[in-house]
């Protein structure tokens, strides 16, 4: 079917969608007619930007920026693609064997695509019966319900929560701490900072740009990853990466960018690159820290002044303790960065001011704590933190962090949690003796080793025996680490339940599969601006749900029915009265401070301005009194040795930071002489994750052959014959992937990258999507999960640590299979 086929089919029938079944207030009469009807401009918002959108015929035409948004992203292109997708899940389905055997169905079969569509009463009351059957046998302990991910933006239709809210009304179930995307880093900066830095509003651009000699960044690629926000995105922050450019260009301020790869951002300041073997940054920094302290440029008064350690780090430092001074020549062996520009590096930021920006995704490998922990003390001996434009920064890449805040107060959420007062229909807390709460990584090794007892930040977590999970906003089968292991796993579950509007490879493995409709399909309304708070966007309904799908709010509140807990859930409130009622209260909280107009107002204009707000420095408080501010650490002050930590006793974390060798590590490494390869999994330029992953033109401006593109250094490539738009397939002893060559100099000899979020689409040895569910299945997209490690980072965070992978790759020369991945399931008749 072509493109114009498929759009012709699906305006024919998404008329099938069922109503919302709401109250009709007459506010909601006007909206929903007004949706219907107008072919106006209208507001909406997205992870990937804040839009106006027009229909044509109740079809999305066009997609334009919104008014504010000076800096629209190229994902902009995409967003149709998000509705109007082959993946999208039509009807509500139930894995075939599941739906014949319930809780003893042969669960080797999951995966293996086989799927019978049932009515939403049909799925919900299966969905019902299955929490019964495990509160039942298990208690709480035997689900797990508490992933979270990047689940469309909106207060109101927030789809995590509505799952949360709603099963949470059944019975209790074990829960996350921690996330993905910053797991080492919120776990060991609290000890190190006083506070998680990752999530706190960062210095604010406008004094960088004014205060900054040189401006490292490390791990970091903000050009790229600020194309997406967290709330609906409006792209401040890109005007101060022009200006930084601008000023690049005239020499005002240097920026280093010290990454094994030449980045989107490197290449649009066009600033220089500092190339570094692949997570070996920790030597790297001692080598310089080593060489400040040898010039005696360290800031001996700030050292003393503001924190505490250093004199148990020092004798580390210079290899008093172990024998092995940590010189720029010892350095320079394992990071491959000569000992001159070590040297060089040290002097460049010890004269004037510096501001270390890190990225993420250094703390995403083992010992991905100590990255963080050592370039804390590296700012500290520089003697800048709590000044503007100087110190360090653990969230500049990250959603207009950086952009000044508008001081407003932003709209509350549809709560995630039951009311004061509610109690579930299985009121048990009774967790049989293991933890109520694991780290948001670990629960792959929980489903296969319960009962194991893991250290983790401190005390000691016991593995609950997870027979169940649901899912809704997230997709482990794009996140998590290890598709086999996973595949093993989910075995051992009697039941998986997944809301989402695509046939992701989560669905894939499910045994209940809820379509709910995109963010294009309901009414919400969102912050817009991510960190900056600029304002609130009202995000209009643009076509009717989509085939049989509903709203996460609608799915829940049809839940929650079952339950007899409707009122309970909704609190006797449409989606409108919800709308109201956010955006009322908010108005109420800014009362005197920032006007805001009437709902009806707000609701037509589309969106409430706050403007901009005042630079601020990051620690200027601490830096100015820490007695008065202190900081968050038990001391107070910066603890460059953590008695807290040392205490634990941990050989993968101890008191100070360290270098520490990998499992896996390229340029010489550990398992380089089996598997010489580095593959770094970073964040797509063209996606969130796997999210528009599903826009079929759009991916098609980047597939090669179909396939997910592997970025190959040319030496490599050729030395195994492998030209530019070749099929490659990329394996270790984890498991095999097909991928599409793309052959560039932006990466070093021994790196490859594949973009995590491209999705499994595993097929069988006979090269069949039934397949899919064997061991060891090839993926035929290029999901570089299919490779990655399921570790812990250390005891200490124990978070993700995909970054510590190494694989092998060559030429395809095997049966070319198709890709499964977007196809959605096989549907089958019983
Ligand atoms: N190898 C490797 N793996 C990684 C990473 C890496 O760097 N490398 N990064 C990690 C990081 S930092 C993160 S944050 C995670 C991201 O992991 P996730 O947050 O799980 O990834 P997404 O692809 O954004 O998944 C969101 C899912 O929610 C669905 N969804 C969106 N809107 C709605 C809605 O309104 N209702 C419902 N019901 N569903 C909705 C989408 O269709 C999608 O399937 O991945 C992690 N995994
Ligand atoms: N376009 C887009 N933007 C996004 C996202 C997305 O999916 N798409 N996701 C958002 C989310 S959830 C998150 S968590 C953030 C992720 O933010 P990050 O984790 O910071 O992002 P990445 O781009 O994966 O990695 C940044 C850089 O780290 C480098 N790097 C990797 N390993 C090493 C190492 O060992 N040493 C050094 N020096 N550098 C290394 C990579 O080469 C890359 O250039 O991005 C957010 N922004
Ligand atoms: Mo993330």
């Amino acid at each position: 079917m072509n493109r114009r086929e498929f759009l012709k089919g699906l305006a024919a029938t998404s008329y099938i969608g069922l109503s919302s079944g709401s109250v009709l207030t007459p506010l909601n009469a006007f909206a929903t007619s007004g949706s219907k009807a107008s072919d106006d401009w209208l507001t909406t918002g997205s992870h990937f930007g804040a839009f106006k959108i027009k229909r044509k015929n109740g079809v999305i035409d066009q997609v334009i920026p919104f008014d504010l948004d000076q800096y629209p992203t190229d994902m902009m292109n995409g967003v149709k693609g998000l509705v109007y997708n082959p993946s999208r899940i039509r009807y509500p389905m139930v894995r075939l064997d599941f739906l014949l055997k319930g809780h003893k169905s042969d669960t080797k079969q999951r995966g293996d695509f086989r799927f019978v569509r049932v009515t939403w009463d049909k799925a919900l009351t299966l969905f019902k019966e299955s929490l019964d059957e495990i509160q039942t046998k298990y208690g709480p302990s035997g689900l797990h319900a508490g992933q979270t991910g990047w689940r469309a933006t909106g207060q109101l239709h927030s789809s995590t929560s509505h799952m949360q809210r709603a099963v949470g009304m059944h019975g209790n179930f074990v829960k996350k701490i921690g996330d993905y995307s910053t797991g080492a880093g919120q776990t060991i900066l609290p000890y190190i900072l006083g506070s998680t830095e990752v999530y706190a509003q960062g210095t604010s651009w406008p004094l960088i740009l004014e205060q900054s000699n040189t401006i490292i960044l490390w791990s970091n690629d903000p050009y790229k990853n600020l194309q997406v926000g967290w709330n609906a995105e409006t792209h401040e922050s890109f005007a101060y990466l022009a200006q930084l450019k601008e000023k690049v260009s005239q020499g005002k301020i240097r920026v280093i960018s010290i990454d094994p790869v030449e980045t989107k951002t490197q290449k649009y300041l066009e600033c220089e690159q500092l190339y570094v073997n692949p997570q070996t940054d920790v030597a790297l920094m001692l080598g310089i820290a080593h060489e400040i302290v040898t010039k005696k440029w360290h800031d001996a008064e700030f050292i003393q002044g503001y924190s505490l350690g250093f004199e148990q780090f020092l004798p580390y430092l210079l290899g008093e303790s172990d024998g092995l001074a940590k010189t720029p020549e010892w350095a320079s062996q394992i990071s491959g960065v000569s000992p001159d520009i070590i040297r060089d590096l040290a002097k460049v930021m010890t004269q004037g001011r510096t501001q270390i920006m890190m990225g993420w995704c250094i703390q995403r490998q083992q010992h991905g704590e100590q990255p963080y922990w050592m370039a804390a003390v590296l700012a500290t001996m520089i003697g800048q933190i709590g000044l503007p434009g100087g110190g360090i920064s653990y969230g500049h890449h990250y959603s207009s962090i950086g952009v000044p805040s508008s001081g407003a107060a932003a709209p509350g959420a549809f709560p995630r949690n039951l009311d004061e007062g509610q109690k579930p229909l299985f009121d048990s807390n009774d967790f049989k003796g293991a933890s109520n709460t694991i780290p948001v990584a670990r629960w792959v090794d929980a489903i296969l080793e319960p009962g194991k007892t893991i250290d983790a930040n401190g005390a000691k977590v016991t593995y609950p025996d997870i027979k169940m999970m649901v899912f809704s906003g997230n997709n482990p089968w794009s996140h998590h680490q290890d598709r086999n292991k996973m595949k093993l796993a989910f075995q051992k579950l009697e039941c998986v339940v997944t809301i989402d509007m695509n046939w992701t490879a989560t669905c894939r493995f499910s045994d209940i599969v809820l379509p709910a409709c995109t963010t294009f399909e309901r009414n919400d309304l969102d912050v817009y601006g991510s960190y900056a708070n600029r304002g609130i966007l009202a995000m209009h309904k643009m076509v009717e749900p989509l085939f049989d799908s509903l709203s996460d709010f609608e799915i829940f509140t049809r839940f929650a029915k079952l339950l007899g807990k409707e009122n309970e859930y909704t609190r006797g409130m449409s989606e409108f009265d919800w709308l109201q009622k956010l955006y009322n209260d908010c108005k109420a909280d800014n009362l005197g401070k920032f006007n805001m107009p009437d709902f009806e107002a707000f609701w037509k204009d589309g969106y409430v301005h706050f403007g901009e707000g005042q630079p601020w420095t990051r620690h200027a408080d601490f830096r100015t009194d820490p007695e008065m501010n202190p900081l968050g650490t038990p001391s107070g002050l910066i603890e460059i040795f953590s008695r807290k930590i040392a205490q634990y006793n941990y050989d993968d974390c101890p008191g100070h930071p360290m270098w520490m060798e990998k499992t896996e590590r390229s340029h010489g490494g550990p398992g380089s002489d089996k598997y010489p390869m580095w593959m770094q999994s970073c964040h797509p330029d063209k996606r969130l994750h796997s999210q528009m992953c599903e826009s079929q033109q759009y991916r098609e401006t980047y597939t090669v052959q179909g396939r997910e593109p592997v970025y190959l250094n040319p030496i490599d490539a050729k030395q195994r014959g492998i030209k530019d738009g070749d099929l490659v397939r990329v394996f270790n002893d984890r498991g095999q992937l097909l991928a599409g060559a793309v052959v560039s100099d932006s990466f070093p000899r021994g790196i490859i990258r594949i973009h995590e979020g491209a999705w499994y689409g595993p097929v069988g040895k006979d090269g069949s999507k039934q397949g899919g569910n064997e061991i060891g299945a090839l993926c035929s997209y290029g999901d570089p999960n299919t490779l990655t490690q399921d570790l812990g980072t250390s005891k200490l965070a124990q978070a993700c640590s995909a970054y510590t992978c190494l694989v092998e790759f060559e030429k395809y020369q095997g049966k070319i299979p198709e890709v499964s991945a977007f196809s959605g399931p096989i549907e089958t008749l019983i």
